[in-house]
């Protein structure tokens, strides 16, 4: 009967995918949109499976007993029976052995997306702030090294963006609170720490203006912590670091410069360069090897 369930949830699901145009083949998740999202996908499609075979099999087992053992006279009372070991047994190793599995799956899902590419071709610093965004883009060719930044306000929020195909290194530094970065499209977010550098590698897959968010409630404005992320073509993000640096937006932002000064950054943490950077993905510990 599990086998049958297990079959019959693969067809059921097999229309399924990131990229279809349905929200519901979709499971309810946006369009993927990098590198790192069929692993998260994969995790949520089994999931999805596990929870529905579970689900067949205790309702189907509840189905069973209460009609298999009902009353069936008004003058007879069914058996009533206190012990039953094996059942005993089943109902407390099931459960341990449900969430050893999720919990296997979610370790390796996790390492999977949180894994180094080796020479990432872009590096860009996020700092979220109460309560607004900048993004620092370091040493990029098309400025002659120079690093650009854009920062936000609330009334005008900073805009993230990526190019399409080429890999990306994030680093996450707040000067105040606790934020989160959060593009659903990137099926990924990832806290940031005052004090802390948090960093992911990701490369864009499909073009796109997505939203970004603060996922983490961090004050009055939370809800203002609103960015656009474009993900365009190498030329059109290069015409954009360009106009940056037409508009003075050179160095690193006022304010985020706090980022850097704030307890528990060292050495190489302050400076801004995140190369060497080895928090974040290296604090999961996992498949990255650093
Ligand atoms: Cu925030």
């Amino acid at each position: 009967m599990k086998l049958a369930v297990v079959v019959f949830a693969a067809l059921v699901l097999s229309g399924c995918s990131p990229d279809a145009d349905s929200d519901l083949a979709r499971l309810a998740l946006p369009i993927g949109s990098t590198d790192r999202t069929q692993h998260i996908w994969e995790l949520w499609l089994g999931a999805w499976i596990a929870v529905l075979v579970i689900f067949l099999l205790v309702f189907g087992l509840i189905v069973y007993a209460s009609v298999r053992y009902r009353r069936r006279s008004d003058d007879e009372i069914p058996a009533q029976i206190r012990y039953n070991l094996p059942i005993e047994a089943l109902y407390t190793f099931a459960p341990v052995i449900i969430v050893a599995v999720f919990f296997f799956h979610t370790v390796t899902s996790q390492n999977n997306v949180l894994e180094r590419v080796d020479n990432p071709d872009h590096t860009v610093e996020v700092i979220g702030s109460q309560w607004q965004w900048a993004f620092n883009y370091l040493e990029e060719d098309a400025t002659q090294g120079e690093d650009v930044f854009d920062v936000g306000t609330p009334e005008d929020p900073a805009e993230l963006w990526l190019p399409v195909g080429e890999s990306v290194r994030f680093a996450l530094k707040s000067p105040d609170v606790v934020h989160s970065f959060w593009i659903p499209e990137f099926y990924f977010k990832l806290d940031i720490v005052p004090g802390k550098v948090n960093s992911f590698d990701l490369t864009p897959t499909r073009e796109g203006v997505f939203t970004g968010r603060c996922a983490e409630l961090c004050g009055l404005y939370h809800s203002r912590m609103i960015f656009k992320a474009h993900v365009v073509s190498r030329d059109e993000y290069d015409a954009h670091l360009e106009e940056l640096k037409a508009a003075g937006q050179t160095g690193a932002p006022a304010g985020s410069k706090e980022a850097n000064d704030i307890a528990g950054l060292e050495g190489d943490d302050k400076t801004g360069r995140v190369d060497e950077v080895q928090t974040g993905a290296g604090d999961y510990k996992g498949g990255s090897g650093e």
